[in-house]
Parts: structure tokens; sequence; C-alpha cells
């Protein structure tokens, strides 16, 4: 460690004893603050809806990268309590569409990069990401999905059952199960990343160039006048802006409603659990569409579940008794060998889903609202990708290319870019 002085301690830390280091852990004495709190100036810039990782992406590059520094971030709970803290954090990029590799490649691409970018350890593990096909059709959409990302120069290829057995001894690769796996699409790319660690980052880094954060603050309306966003309304009071993005993920068409601006959006909550802790024995991240299950290994030694959005719209984020049979079924009919591990918690999300699973992203017909909605089950891992093509577009008024596929205006001119096959679980 840099700064040791011989005895393995850092060098800020000499001179405390073991008593005193214990004392600041927990009263948190000298820890600063990783974010400040500001009074609500009365205006701003720009207003960005939504403290996850999108809207503090978007706040950190357009101040970095674009020098706007009068911005404020209004997040109406706590950063990252929404879909950016309840998601099973898997990162990749192995899209069906030319439109979503690209994309999904310069995320992924920005994480490898993220922890020296933000000075801050976010534990992006690459462990390689494996989607099992259980019949033809599905073996036959991981070649198509193969080669369209072999065009895009990202790493994929169809695996046989006996490489997949090399790497994940414990799913169970026979032809005696009621699903056989007859191949996967491996994407070395693909991995975890530490989600909370990519927000506190993002929030640090956007605070430190001069961004304001608000937590608590609750939009309650949006002002629009002669076709035009002048401000927002917040239970702190209003703040006059030209310029607002809606980055919220649940209440996505709620907040685009307060602009007049319609949304083709349907909300579904999706479940995931953990486990107790186990010694290593998982490296890559497997998913089944068929059999509905997604399954990782943290650092912690976790596994991390997860499922298909539930199938009914709702609002509610409540879990359910019967996700966790579900789940606990599904994993057990890939890897019989965990039957004897413990749920320990389950959790539950908001997911926007739009009509081509495909996000919504950049201007909008009311002049200044932009949207950065619609992510489905596939937002943490857009974040930085997001947050860079929404502060280019913030700042110049125009989408950049890398998102000019995913306007609103596409499903006016049938310009629909189809990803349902790989844009998540179970579809
Ligand atoms: O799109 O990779 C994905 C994903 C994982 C969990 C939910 N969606």
């Amino acid at each position: 460690m840099s700064g040791g002085n011989g005895n393995g301690r850092p060098e800020k830390l000499r001179g405390y004893s073991a008593w005193s280091l214990l004392r600041r852990g927990l009263t948190h004495e000298d820890w600063p603050r990783a974010w400040r709190e500001h009074e609500l100036r009365s205006s701003y810039d720009a207003v960005i809806i939504g403290g996850g990782v999108h809207g503090l992406a978007t706040a950190y590059y357009l101040a970095r990268d674009h020098g706007m520094r009068n911005i404020a971030v209004l997040e109406k709970a706590y950063v990252g309590g929404g879909g950016s803290g309840r998601n099973t954090a898997i990162l990749r990029s192995n899209y069906l569409t030319p439109e979503g590799v690209r994309f999904y490649d310069r995320s992924v691409k920005l994480y490898e990069h993220l922890a020296a970018d933000l000075n801050f350890n976010v534990m992006f593990s690459q462990r390689g990401h494996l989607t099992l096909a259980h019949n033809d059709a599905s073996l036959r959409t991981m070649h198509w999905r193969t080669e369209v990302n072999k065009l895009q120069d990202v790493d994929s290829e169809v695996i046989g059952p006996d490489r997949i057995a090399e790497l994940v001894p414990y799913l169970d690769v026979s032809d005696e199960t009621r699903y056989p796996i007859l191949g996967a699409l491996y994407h070395p790319p693909g991995g975890i990343v530490r989600h909370d660690a990519v927000v506190w980052g993002y929030a640090r880094g956007a605070d430190v160039h001069g961004a304001h954060i608000h937590q608590q603050t609750e939009v309650t309306g949006i002002d629009v006048s002669g076709g035009r966003v002048t401000g927002v309304q917040t239970n702190r009071g209003r703040i006059a802006t030209p310029v607002v993005l809606n980055a919220t993920a649940g209440w996505s068409s709620l907040i685009s409603d307060m602009a007049g601006v319609a949304m083709p959006v349907q909300t579904s909550p999706l479940q995931a659990a953990v486990t107790e802790p186990v010694r290593p024995f998982l490296d890559t991240v497997v998913v089944s569409g068929t059999l509905h299950v997604y399954v990782s290994q943290t650092d912690r030694g976790e596994l991390v579940f997860g499922a298909s959005v539930d199938p009914f719209a709702s609002y509610s984020m409540r879990g359910s008794l019967e996700f966790t049979e579900g789940i606990a079924g599904h994993v057990l009919e890939l890897m019989p060998a965990l039957h004897r591990m413990r749920l320990l918690r389950q959790w539950s999300g908001l997911c926007d889903m739009t009509p081509d699973y495909s996000p919504i992203m950049g201007p909008t017909p009311v002049e200044g609202f932009y949207v950065d909605v619609g992510w489905g089950t596939y937002g943490f891992k857009a974040g930085p990708v997001s947050g860079e093509a929404m502060a280019a577009c913030l700042a110049t008024g125009k989408p950049p290319e890398i998102i000019s596929s995913f306007g609103l205006d596409r499903f006016l001119s049938g310009r629909l870019v189809g990803e349902k096959g790989a844009a998540a679980v179970g579809h």
C-alpha cells in the first residue's frame, strides 16, 4: 500500500492506536462527507431529475467535459435508492442490434476505466457472461447475436456443453435434465460491478466538479411556457431553469407527464434475492432466458439471483413468495448442488419497459425538456455511456450519434430498435 511505514499501516493512520481507529470507525469522526449539502438555488443552468447512476453520471460529465457547473441533481429520496441500488449489477454488451451493441460496448469501456476516472474502487470484475440455450430457437438467437457482436468488435462466441462445464463445473450439463443445456453465448468482457460504489463515485465526482446534489427534494411540477421549459416545482420551492432532464426510473412517465410529454412506457416490478455467503465457486455470470433466472457470486461470496419482471404492471416494490419459490426451483434446475443454500434477503425495483425494449433518450417536443428513460431491466449497465451521451445532448441541444437511434420520435416514424431477444432474461 502506498505511503506504508513498515508496519503495514498507511501513512495517514500512523500514530493512531487500534482503539482510536475503532472509535473513529464507529463514530465516523474526521470522516469527510463524500458530497456536500447546499441551499437550493432559485435558478440553475440545468436541472437533472433523478439521483441514480444516470442522473449523477450526466451531472459528472456535464460538469467535467462541458464546463457546465451551475447544475442540480434532484433526488426525491436518497442517492442510489431507486433502480441503481436495486439491480443485480451485471455488465455486458452482447446485444442483438448493432445500435444496442455499440452503445453498451461504450459503457463497458467506460466501466473498465471508471475506478481510475472517479478515484473510487467500483470493483468491476470482468469474469465473463454466459447465456444458456436450452432449445434450438435460443441457440439460433445466440448465433445471431454472436455475428452482430463480432461485426461491432465485441467478444462473443457460441460454445458447447463441454466448454460450459469447464467454465461452470456446478452446472448440470447432462441430458438428463428437464431443460438440457445445448450451448451458450459466451461473452468474456461481461461481469459484475459494485453498484453502490458506482453511484457514490459519480456523486462524489459530480460534487468535486461543482454540481449540487439535493436529496429529499421531490419534483412536483414542471413549468412549460410557449412550448419550452422554464422551471421545476419542488417540495422545497421553485427553480427557474431552461434545461430539464428526466433521468428517473419507475416514475419516468409520471415526470414526463408533468411537462405534457407522453411516454410509451409500462412499469413492472423486478425482484432479486441474495444468499448467505459461501466460498468462491462461481466465477462467471450465468443467465438462462428459458428458466427466467440469472446467477452470479459477489466478491463477498453471496449468490445473487434475479428473474424476469413480475408479469403485471405495478408501482409496488414488495417481495413475493411466488418469486422466491420460482427462483429457487429454477436455480436448482441449473445447479442442483445448491439445494442447501439459504436465501438471506430479497428486494424489488421498478422497470420502465418500452415497446421495443430499447431506451428513450434525447430531446422531446417540449424545448429544453430531455429524457433518459425506459430502461427496463438493463439500465444500470448503461449508466456511464448514458451520462456521457446525455451530457453532450444537454450541452449542445443535439443527441450524439451513439444515441441517435433511441429518440422518442422512433415511435412515430416506426424505426424501432427491437432488442427483445437480448435485452433481458425471459422474454
Ligand atoms: O440485461 O443483463 C441484463 C440483466 C441482468 C439482470 C436483469 N437484466
